[in-house]
């Protein structure tokens, strides 16, 4: 399948780090999922930690979501006009996450992202975009930008087609780092129209933000003006109902979402307060549409997926499993004489081999690709699928019974003593 995939999708793949560059060999070809399980064609079975980069919270096909779409699907597929689930959709997200007093829908956390700072930027009338290096949040061209030289010098372009006139507008800092940001803001903040950040990190793998460091995130946007963006794409009612910034107890200015609040389907949204969401289309004039927005059967995924979300159980629930997994991983390279060090937060998180602290992308970048692409593959042959990079978050489901994380706690202990040291 790959090789007929290759010859009519770029790198055989729809995203590029599903064709498993990050670890090697050829990428599983998925039949069907149910709860934690993923099913290949070829009729084998993993124990999932990707669960599609997110939005699994519930499990894979869980009963409620499926019988939801299966009626939604009897009342058609698509409409271009407004529906009540969109107010549906609106109250819960309203209600869960306080600094949203209201919210757009869109179709990715990419378009979510490029909206909000389209926004930050109308709203502020300047043009300057701070983000952090390990950060990701899509693909958007202000977004695909690496550091200049310095700290304070404008940004790159990290990938050909991204103008450097486009990339010039953003400037990037280390994760963590307050005395960076204050310097960025130094000299130029009265430029800046938002900061864009990953409150808790998956993309380079999963990055804690030390304590403080947001709150010094949030004064320094406040005291220049500029609006704080958070990007909750991934930590939005994953880490609480009200995502990090509920659980770091730090508001941001405009709030993007996705994964999650479509239960699997395409979706991602942005939000804040009123005042500053009056000012998108066609309420205001800073324009941004979409064909598929809010549409019924996204909506109608995310909003079974969210009404279970809201008791408060069901986190305790995911907390108690990542410390379950994450405590028996650690302990099983330990007793290989192997050196990992885990970061988690909740039911995301990410065990990195290196035995030091990872606290931003250069200490991330410092970990053994070559012995996590080894590892991986012994923990797909022994029924475990990983995320197929280093640089990713794992995430636990409510459907991971404790059966299941020891069953793959001890299929590490297998595959951690097999490494060769
Ligand atoms: P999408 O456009 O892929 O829906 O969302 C982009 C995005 C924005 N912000 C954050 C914090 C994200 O994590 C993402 C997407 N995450 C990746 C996982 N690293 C999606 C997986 C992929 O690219 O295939």
């Amino acid at each position: 399948m790959f090789a007929r995939a290759v010859e009519l999708i770029p790198g055989g793949v729809n995203s590029p780090v599903r064709a498993f560059r990050g670890v090697g060999g050829t990428p599983r070809f998925i039949e069907s999922a149910k709860g934690a399980t993923l099913t290949d064609v070829d009729g084998r079975t993993y124990i999932d930690y990707v669960g599609s980069w997110g939005p699994m919270i519930l499990g894979h096909a869980d009963a409620e979501v499926i019988e939801a779409l299966r009626e939604a699907l009897a009342r058609g597929t698509s409409y271009g006009a407004p529906t009540e689930l969109e107010i549906e959709m609106a109250e819960e997200i309203t209600r869960a996450v306080p600094s949203i007093e209201m919210v757009r829908m869109v179709n990715s956390g990419t378009e979510a992202t490029m909206s909000a700072i389209r926004l930050a930027r109308g709203v502020t009338g300047r043009n300057l975009l701070v983000k952090f290096e390990g950060c990701y949040h899509g693909h958007g061209d202000s977004l695909l930008v690496k550091a200049g030289s310095g700290v304070a010098t404008l940004g790159l372009p990290d990938s050909p087609g991204v103008p450097a006139a486009v990339a010039s507008d953003t400037l990037t800092v280390p994760y963590n780092d307050a005395a960076a940001l204050e310097e960025v803001f130094g000299a130029h903040g009265a430029r800046i129209a938002a900061v864009i950040i990953e409150p808790v990190v998956g993309n380079m793998g999963c990055v804690i933000p030390q304590s403080g460091f947001l709150e010094s995130v949030r004064e320094v946007t406040r005291k220049a003006g500029a609006l704080l963006i958070f990007d909750e794409v991934m930590t939005g009612f994953r880490l609480a109902r009200g995502g990090a910034q509920a659980l770091y107890n730090v508001q941001p200015d405009i709030t993007t979402l996705g994964k999650i609040i479509g239960g699997g389907l395409p979706v991602g949204a942005y939000g804040g307060s009123k005042q500053i969401m009056e000012h998108v289309a066609p309420a205001g004039n800073i324009y941004q549409a979409g064909t598929l927005s809010g549409n019924p059967l996204a909506m109608t995924a995310g909003l079974t997926t969210l009404k279970r979300l809201r008791d408060p159980a069901v986190y305790a629930q995911l907390e108690r499993a990542g410390k379950r997994l994450c405590d028996g991983l650690t302990q099983a390279a330990r007793d290989a004489g192997i050196e990992t060090t885990t970061n988690r937060v909740g039911s995301m998180w990410t065990g990195f081999f290196t035995n030091e602290p990872v606290t931003d992308w250069t200490s991330a970048a410092k970990s053994n690709r070559a012995t996590y692409g080894k590892f991986f593959h012994s923990m797909l042959e022994n029924g475990v699928y990983l995320a197929p990079s280093q640089f990713e978050a794992g995430f636990i489901s409510l459907a991971h019974t404790d059966a299941l994380l020891d069953q793959t706690v001890e299929a590490a202990r297998k595959s951690f003593q097999e490494l060769d040291r």
